[in-house]
């Protein structure tokens, strides 16, 4: 039987990366996000080279959601949290209260919710892995980021306690955690504004969607009695939130 990938956040950046990775490793994909254009095309491209997609259209802030599209999938062998974002970029006494509700009811309820529904699956199937997308922000609070670090900070706390909560069950937990990776990430964090999206990586080649597939596929096909706690990656020209060699 082939396995199983449940990936939040399928439609852009990291999450579609990792579904084309993982379908041509062999598992059979299930990709979620709220653009239903992006699904479409994402279950053509994992078809076209041959493996098998199935999408869910839903917002993983709403628990009602969650529940009514997840609840019906039977198996699912490897769970990728992954749908997340940054709003805004501010000190904390300018933030705008809708971009913080966004940040904590995407990157920590959302992910809340979606564990609930699926991992008592896993426990009564004997057996899982569940792979959190955390980030560098998940240890280092940076200026203008409070409320995004602390969304991470929280993945960073709930992946180490689900661990030990799910050890017993045979669950396994990753939580990998990227510095700078080009996606949609500053694009949306900015508000749409592309220019200033683009020179988050003036002189830096930084990691691609696709470099992180292939740490979520390596750690998801590990022997079993193997596991990586926790993988932080960044570009070799960043070496933490605060540092980073920008060629001129
Ligand atoms: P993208 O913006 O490219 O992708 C984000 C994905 O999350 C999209 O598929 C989006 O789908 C989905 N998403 C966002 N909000 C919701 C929601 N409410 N319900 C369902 N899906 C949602 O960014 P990345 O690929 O970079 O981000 C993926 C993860 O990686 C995030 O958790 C992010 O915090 C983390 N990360 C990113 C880094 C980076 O530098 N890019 C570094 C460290 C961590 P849709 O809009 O269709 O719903
Ligand atoms: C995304 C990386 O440094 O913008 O999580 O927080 S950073």
């Amino acid at each position: 039987m082939k396995k199983q990938a449940l990936i939040t956040g399928a439609t852009s950046g990291i999450g579609r990366a990792a579904a084309l990775r993982l379908a041509a490793a062999g598992y059979d994909i299930i990709a979620t996000g709220r653009r239903a254009e992006r699904l479409a095309e994402l279950r053509q491209a994992v078809e076209a080279a041959g493996g098998c997609c199935t999408t869910l259209c839903f917002d993983v802030r709403s628990e009602a959601e969650v529940r009514r599209f997840l609840e019906p999938v039977e198996r699912v062998d490897l769970l990728l949290n992954n749908a997340g974002l940054a709003a805004g970029l501010e000190h904390i006494d300018r933030g705008d209260t809708a971009d913080w509700d966004a940040m904590i009811d995407t990157n920590v309820k959302g992910l809340l919710y979606v564990t609930r529904v699926i991992t008592p699956k896993m426990v009564a199937a004997g057996g899982g892995h569940v792979i959190n997308i955390g980030s560098i922000a998940g240890t280092e609070p940076y200026e203008n980021g409070a409320v995004y670090c602390a969304s991470k900070h929280a993945v960073h706390a709930i992946s180490q306690a689900m661990r030990a909560d799910l050890l017993a069950a045979g669950i396994k937990v990753t939580e990998i955690r990227p510095g700078m990776v080009e996606t949609e990430f500053s694009e949306v964090r900015f508000h749409g504004d592309r220019e200033r999206a683009k020179h988050v990586y003036d002189g830096v080649t930084p990691l691609s969607g696709e470099d992180i597939a292939e740490a979520i596929v390596w750690a998801a096909q590990l022997p079993a009695h193997m596991n990586v706690n926790d993988m932080v990656l960044m570009p070799a020209q960043q070496a933490g939130a605060y540092y980073t060699w920008r060629k001129a």
